[in-house]
């Protein structure tokens, strides 16, 4: 078959179809960093999250900040080879011409990642051994939990996240991220974090940020953020 390339480098002769050829290996090369899937049909979370609201905020939200970082590659090739957590604990080593454009696209990468692996369906509804043991004797129960990260979520003007955090002091801690910053800076493991930009609930919530944080609660599974837990601890 002779597609418009080869028929091209035909009329251009033999060096200008080697050229050809290494520019079409290029631009089909796999992408240094991958769009993860959501691991879960986008209706998986209704009715507390909603079929569109997933399938916009995965695969168009989540994937232009992937298309961005491997835009970014090429300028910083450390971004493909270490992880969003050794970067973002010392944002100094990233190149200062496109710091910012890194941790905003490295920080909602990692945070988009994080946050549909929480929410996968089925899985324990209710925090259990150790986890529940220092959620208790950090804030008293799980609702006065809930009810301080929803408050954090709620404060966080414009964009951000609310998030439940091991802290650098080994101390359970919930804080709250604008943009797409991340936990990570300050040296805390996240157990829990939920997106409060109007992306993530604005479909189905409009103007009531309240309402879908109350309603996010049912879709966490506690055996993702106990496993963050272990580790954090570890
Ligand atoms: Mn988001």
């Amino acid at each position: 078959m002779i597609t418009r390339r080869t028929s091209l480098a035909l009329a251009l002769g033999a060096g200008a179809a080697g050229l050809l050829a290494g520019r079409g290996a290029l631009a089909q090369a796999k992408p240094a960093i991958a769009l993860p899937p959501l691991g879960y049909p986008n209706e998986a979370l209704e009715p507390h999250i909603d079929t569109t609201t997933m399938m916009i905020h995965h695969n168009r939200h989540h994937a232009a900040f992937v298309a961005n970082l491997n835009g970014l590659v090429e300028r910083w090739p450390d971004l493909a080879t270490k992880s969003p957590a050794e970067i973002m604990a010392n944002p100094a080593q990233i190149p200062e011409a496109i710091r910012q454009a890194v941790r905003n696209n490295l920080g909602g990468h990692y945070n988009h990642s994080f946050f549909w692996d929480l929410m996968t369906p089925g899985g324990a509804k209710a925090p259990a051994g150790d986890l529940k043991a220092a959620i208790d004797g950090a804030f008293g129960s799980l609702e006065q939990l809930q009810e301080k990260v929803n408050a954090a979520g709620l404060a966080r003007f414009g964009s951000g996240w609310a998030w439940l955090v091991v802290n650098k002091d080994k101390k359970l801690d919930i804080v709250s991220t604008p943009n797409q910053d991340t936990p990570l800076e300050t040296g805390a493991t996240p157990l829990l974090g939920v997106d409060v930009w109007e992306h993530a609930y604005y479909l189905k919530y409009q103007n009531r940020r309240a309402d879908y944080l109350k309603s996010w609660w049912n879709v966490v599974n506690w055996d993702k953020a106990a496993a963050h837990f272990a580790r954090a601890k570890g």
